[in-house]
């Protein structure tokens, strides 16, 4: 409780509480609305989970286009940092394009920051050419980049003139916002401008086209997602940015209806895609049994066509008979258990769902970088302050296509699906929390370890950052961004991989060799006496 809670953070010095104060709330069902601090500077000496702009801009956004070399324009620190370490799988049927392996750096040395980095840039674009012969190269800033200047506009464009293909470049030098949120924007902006709409396709080539934005292939995720709307008969002609390509996303513009999968780091196009093509956006989550059935459900309301119907019921049946009676084996063992989620920017709620169904509670979730409407929903938008990243990212004005804008739904069916669907509409985290349960923003490394004494969960979904930190106190963590070289968790069969998975840490015979801390010292230390601590 508020009690509770107070004597935790009364260890920090007064300023540093008052500010930690606002990004924790414990879910009230008695009120309408509750407000929470996000998106805002971590306090610096406080060890946080999250990355930077350039994590956010060339790791996640940019990276998974398999047919685009992406150059790291910095120290090797940054490039090693975000190779291959997410987990981003991407196949191709031709094999000379998909550069997915790859670290592409021009690792400055100390000359470079102090003589300029460009020429070095150049001729690495040159050396990518001859041997790579990509469609298309991004460069992506790190830290001393900007802190140097170097003109990445200029070398793009010289080279864009050079070898006749498209080269983007990117100012998402690290500091550029107060976590990977910012780099999101960075890279979404430049796709967005440079990449959709830039095919020549007119209409799309199959019925039901859509794409699926914020699914990144962790794991083989999409794979799983796709695999299952292709059996129901959609056609995904894009998916942003997991296995995706640079050359299916230059028509990404012909989709009737684009799903939005993690809101976080892709609403800025599905609304963008929206007022320039006319086309709506839905908000899904294939995380989970129960929300890939209401997402596929939600589709097909959308499309409106019982022929469709008939066939998403068709194979949400099938697929609920093959994975039903396996879940029920492993819930037999993670019943009645709870857990901790705290991931990036939306599997902190996404994966609240899927422990629901193996009978499991999430008393703790949070996001490291997730603003206020993903944790209150979108209707707090407007309330929102401008905060420290908006004066670094650049905003777009987009505008109806002169030619390709075609509006996908009547204003006034918009309206009806509106009250049955989340069309352009996402409620966030929030809400799905019971009440006494505990929201936390940027959670850091000291607040970790209280609530695992105070709450002692069974489980601690989250990160590489914290997580032998969580083993060592004895309670089995597992990674949420990486899924330990696990998954896909994605849809029917990748909840039976990931409740697979939850099992097998709790029965792992690990835990009986070690002692929690608490077991030996007692939880808080000092007493409390009348008129102050001692
Ligand atoms: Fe979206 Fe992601 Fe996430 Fe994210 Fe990330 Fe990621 Fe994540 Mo790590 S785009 S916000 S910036 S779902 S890399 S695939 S796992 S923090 S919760
Ligand atoms: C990033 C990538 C990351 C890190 C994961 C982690 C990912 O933020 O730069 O901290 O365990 O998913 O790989 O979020």
């Amino acid at each position: 409780n508020e009690k509770v809670l107070d004597e935790i953070l009364s260890q920090y010095p007064t300023k540093v509480k008052k500010n930690r104060k606002k990004h924790i709330i414990i879910k009230d069902p008695n009120q309408a609305r509750q407000e929470i601090e996000a998106n805002t500077r971590t306090i610096p000496g406080i060890i946080t989970n999250r990355g930077c702009a350039y994590a956010g801009c060339k790791g996640v956004v940019l990276g998974p286009l398999k047919d685009v070399v992406h150059i790291t324009h910095g120290p090797i620190g940054c490039g090693y940092y975000s190779w291959l370490t997410r987990r981003n799988k991407a196949a191709s049927s031709d094999p000379t394009k998909n550069f997915i392996s790859y670290c592409f750096s021009t690792d400055m040395q100390e000359s470079d920051i102090v003589f300029g980095g460009e020429k070095k840039l150049a001729r690495m674009i040159d050396e990518v050419m001859e041997i790579f012969k990509p469609n298309a190269i991004t460069i992506s800033a790190t830290c001393p980049v900007g802190l140097i200047g170097d003109d990445l506009g200029a070398v793009a464009k010289a080279a864009e003139q050079k070898h006749g293909i498209t080269v983007m470049h990117f100012n998402c030098e690290g500091y550029k916002g107060v976590s990977q949120s910012a780099g999101h924007h960075i890279a979404n902006n430049t796709l967005m401008e440079r990449v959709i709409g830039a095919g020549e396709l007119e209409a799309a080539p199959g019925r039901y086209p859509i794409n699926i934005l914020g699914e990144y292939n962790i794991g083989g995720d999409s794979w799983e997602i796709e695999r299952i709307l292709r059996e129901i008969g959609y056609t995904v002609l894009s998916v942003m940015t997991g296995d995706g390509s640079y050359e299916e996303l230059k028509n990404a513009h012909v989709a009737e209806l684009n799903l939005v999968q993690c809101h976080r780091s892709i609403n800025y196009i599905a609304e963008m895609l929206e007022t320039k093509y006319g086309t709506p956006w839905l908000k899904v989550n294939f995380i989970g049994i129960q929300s890939t059935i209401d997402s596929l459900r939600n589709m097909a309301i959308y499309f409106g066509d019982p022929e469709l119907t008939r066939r998403t019921e068709e194979v949400i049946a099938k697929e609920l008979a093959e994975v039903e009676p396996v879940m029920e084996q492993y819930k037999k063992i993670c019943q009645g258990k709870t857990a901790f989620c705290f991931v990036g920017g939306s599997r902190g709620h996404h994966y609240q769902g899927l422990f629901a169904e193996l009978g499991m509670e999430t008393v703790l979730a949070g996001y490291e970088f997730a603003h206020r409407d993903d944790y209150e929903g979108r209707d707090v938008l407007p309330q929102i302050k401008l905060d420290a990243d908006n004066k670094n990212i650049p905003e777009l004005h987009v505008e109806p296509d002169q030619r390709r804008f075609k509006l996908k739904v009547p204003r006034e069916r918009m309206e009806e699906l509106k009250k049955k669907i989340p069309l352009s509409y996402y409620a966030g985290m929030m809400v799905d929390m019971k009440g006494g349960h505990v929201v936390v923003d940027d959670l850091n490394h000291y607040e970790t370890e209280q609530f695992i004494k105070l709450l002692k969960p069974d489980i601690f979904a989250s990160g590489i950052k914290d997580k032998y930190v969580v083993q060592k106190m004895g309670i089995p963590a597992k990674q949420l961004h990486s899924y330990d070289y696990s998954g896909p968790y994605a849809g029917f069969k990748g909840a039976v991989k990931f409740a697979e998975d939850i099992t097998m840490s709790f029965i792992s015979p690990t835990w009986n060799f070690i002692t929690p801390p608490w077991k030996n010292q007692p939880i808080l230390e000092g007493e409390i006496v009348e008129g102050g601590c001692s």
